[in-house]
């Protein structure tokens, strides 16, 4: 096998498995983004995690401990995924740690009231959904049948969080105002979680060759954007964006220009939470270890007796 009988078997749609051959390039990169995937997933757990305590109804308790365990679960498919490239777990979370890799920009922004937690669901997950959706076509086997079972969940993670924003938006005035001042504050980060514009993507080119990626970052971005405003208007929330028009040549929403600075500062380790989210990680991390000794040392126990 060489670069160029890879490229047809890309071509041709073929998926490509772990024991196959492919270029360095080609494992490199999807280390980094599935590893960037799977560090997402596990961060994105703190900012939801800090209102299960705090959730209005048992119900809605019980709603959120779900959610935040799928998320869990969606790291764990991602990182298995990744080792199947030929890395292990613990240099995975080393990059985490040393800043090598990174995770979504949207974790880093705090969550201040329950109407988050809806913002979360309906806009977060949506992006995460539109996004995903494109990646189970991706060229790379595990992560694209890994995306398959995600994709299911996170659209359950979707609707609940639609639901809160609805009931609040039918609430009291103080509820409606709190589910506005939510969608305010997670409208313009949901919109940067896909990523920079194509013209400012250095990875894009090598993910599409690949068929990594499927689609391009603006068009997944028109696309939530397309389907979003809608859901919108039938809960009588406002997005905030005032250049956002329906434009009937392209059929498509014109909307307004995202403050780059903010991502890119976001993006390379200097938002509002960045650093109390690796804060958080690290510890948990460290005072996980005696579980991984646990398991490791149980593990070892069966293969002795196995033999
Ligand atoms: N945030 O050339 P580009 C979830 C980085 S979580 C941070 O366009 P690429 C959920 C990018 O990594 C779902 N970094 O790169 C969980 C690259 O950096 P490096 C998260 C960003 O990889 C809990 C550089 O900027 N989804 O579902 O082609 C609760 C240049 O960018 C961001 C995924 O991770 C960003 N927003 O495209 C709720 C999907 N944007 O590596 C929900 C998988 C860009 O060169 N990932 N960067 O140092 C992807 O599809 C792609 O990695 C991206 C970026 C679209 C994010």
């Amino acid at each position: 096998m060489n670069d160029k009988l890879f490229q047809e078997r890309i071509d041709a749609e073929k998926k490509i498995e772990p024991k196959d051959w492919m270029p360095e390039d080609y494992r490199k990169h999807l280390i980094r983004q599935i590893s960037q995937h799977a560090h997402s997933e596990v961060i994105g757990m703190q900012p939801e995690g800090n209102w299960i305590s705090r959730a209005p109804s048992l119900r809605a308790k019980m709603i959120l401990l779900a959610k935040v365990q799928d998320e869990a679960g969606h790291g764990l498919y991602l990182y298995s995924a990744c080792e199947t490239l030929g890395i292990s777990r613990e240099e995975l979370v080393k990059q985490l740690h040393d800043g090598k890799a990174k995770y979504s920009s949207i974790f880093n922004y705090p969550t201040l009231s329950w109407a988050d937690m809806g913002a979360i669901g309906w806009l977060v997950d949506g992006a995460a959904i539109v996004n995903q959706v494109s990646l189970q076509r991706t060229s790379y086997g595990p992560y694209a049948r890994g995306m398959v079972k995600i994709c299911k969940e996170e659209s359950f993670h979707q609707r609940q969080g639609y639901e809160i924003m609805a009931e609040m938006a039918k609430g009291t005035p103080e509820q409606k105002a709190m589910a506005q001042d939510a969608l305010n504050r997670f409208w313009w980060p949901s919109i940067m979680m896909f990523g920079p514009q194509d013209s400012d993507s250095p990875r894009t080119g090598n993910a599409m060759k690949w068929k990594i990626k499927r689609q391009f970052n603006d068009e997944l971005r028109q696309n939530f954007i397309d389907q979003t405003v809608g859901q919108a208007e039938v809960i009588e929330l406002i997005i905030p964006d005032k250049d956002l028009k329906w434009n009937q040549q392209r059929e498509h929403y014109d909307f307004g220009e995202m403050d780059w600075v903010e991502f890119w500062s976001v993006v390379n380790g200097n938002g509002p939470c960045n650093k109390q989210r690796l804060d958080h990680h690290k510890k948990a991390h460290d005072e996980g270890e005696w579980v991984r000794n646990a398991a490791k040392a149980y593990a070892k126990k069966q293969e002795l007796v196995a033999n």
